[in-house]
């Protein structure tokens, strides 16, 4: 017999912590993205707050982060009846499923994680147990919604990868109970690089704020920070290896206009950083526009950004809730009833 049941969409989940002002990086890495494939996928976002308090948080600023990045999940033009989108910690189930999966990880493969080391060495007097088991903590994250897609930054692979080895051993161990994800990344503005150190990656909790532009920061910021972007003393715009400077900029660049390296070479031939730099900066500056315009909208009606976060908990637990609930049976749990 034919079936002609529609096929299942596959479930994308996708997460950002609430540790700042969100980055060009952020965007250009992950947030860009995600409005397109809400439309193709079966989508689930969130402002990941349990993350962020692996690092020290000042509470009232702390409150007031996770208010703008709900606010910028919308303006980046996600619709919360279509995809759920949802502060992390309204969803008690991302907890608890944390800890059972900190049982199954070991003590090797967490101290492996290079965003573990990075920030131990950023936070070298709160190195807590938190920042160490973050990787677990996102694995719960996917795993509770049965994601088969996480579009990430290519700096998150490696936690992405730990996720995916969490999934296979508790699926031997018990029988298949979680979908084991694939990172999606995307061409592009995989990883967007610090202005002044362009070996490392832009970052919102930064302390330098010459190193990153902020999807926040006004026109004239912006066209400052680009023009004192680190670059090299050879003045020739062109992709090549060892000119992480300009190759930033030029990835920041095509992203934003959508021009290859070699258009963007072409264009620039025989022109100096000075100009690149200030095309550069108007393309950001173009590229933000809209998100900006569209958040300050959004932060003037807090009365809807709590409805909307109220509603996508309640979506999410629905979903979160049956694969805690899997788990907790296959553990040996005694389930309340
Ligand atoms: N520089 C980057 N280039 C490309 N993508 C990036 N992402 C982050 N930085 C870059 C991607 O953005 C998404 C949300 O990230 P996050 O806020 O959850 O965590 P993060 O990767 O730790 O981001 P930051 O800005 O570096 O935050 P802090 O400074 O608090 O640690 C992810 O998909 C990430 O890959």
């Amino acid at each position: 017999m034919e079936n002609n049941a529609p096929e299942k969409r596959k479930r994308i989940l996708s997460c950002i912590q609430p540790s700042g002002i969100p980055t060009l990086g952020n965007y250009l890495g992950a947030l860009k993205n995600w409005k397109t494939l809400s439309e193709d996928f079966d989508s689930a976002f969130a402002v990941a707050d349990l993350h962020a308090i692996t690092v020290r948080q000042e509470p009232a600023k702390f409150r007031k982060q996770i208010t703008e990045v709900l606010a910028l999940l919308l303006a980046i033009g996600l619709d919360p009846e279509k995809s759920i989108v949802f502060i992390q910690s309204h969803v008690p189930a991302h907890s608890q499923l944390a800890w059972i999966l900190n049982c199954y990880t070991q003590f090797g493969e967490m101290s492996r994680m290079t965003q573990f080391k990075d920030k131990s060495k950023a936070h070298a007097d709160n190195v807590n147990v938190g920042l160490f088991s973050y990787p677990v903590l996102m694995a719960a994250d996917i795993l509770l919604y049965q994601a088969d897609l996480v579009p990430v930054g290519i700096d998150q692979k490696q936690h992405l990868e730990i996720a995916r080895d969490i999934a296979n051993r508790f699926n031997t161990i018990y029988s298949p109970t979680f979908t084991v994800p694939e990172p999606y990344i995307g061409k592009q503005g995989a990883k967007v690089m610090s202005l002044q150190d362009p070996t490392k990656k832009m970052s919102k909790s930064d302390p330098n704020p010459k190193s990153y532009v902020s999807v926040f920061d006004t026109p004239d910021v912006i066209v400052k920070k680009i023009k004192s972007a680190v670059t090299d003393c050879e003045g020739k715009v062109c992709y090549g290896e060892g000119r992480d400077g300009v190759n930033n900029l030029m990835s920041i660049y095509s992203c934003c206009t959508g021009l290859d390296y070699d258009r963007i070479a072409a264009d620039f031939e025989g022109k100096g950083y000075g100009e690149f730099k200030a095309a550069v900066a108007e393309a950001v500056v173009e590229e933000l526009r809209p998100v900006r315009e569209r958040f300050d909208r959004y932060m003037g009606d807090k009365a809807y950004l709590l409805d909307v976060a109220a509603k996508g908990a309640q979506r999410a637990s629905s979903i979160a809730d049956r694969t805690l609930n899997k788990v907790m049976k296959k553990v040996g749990f005694v389930l309340p009833k």
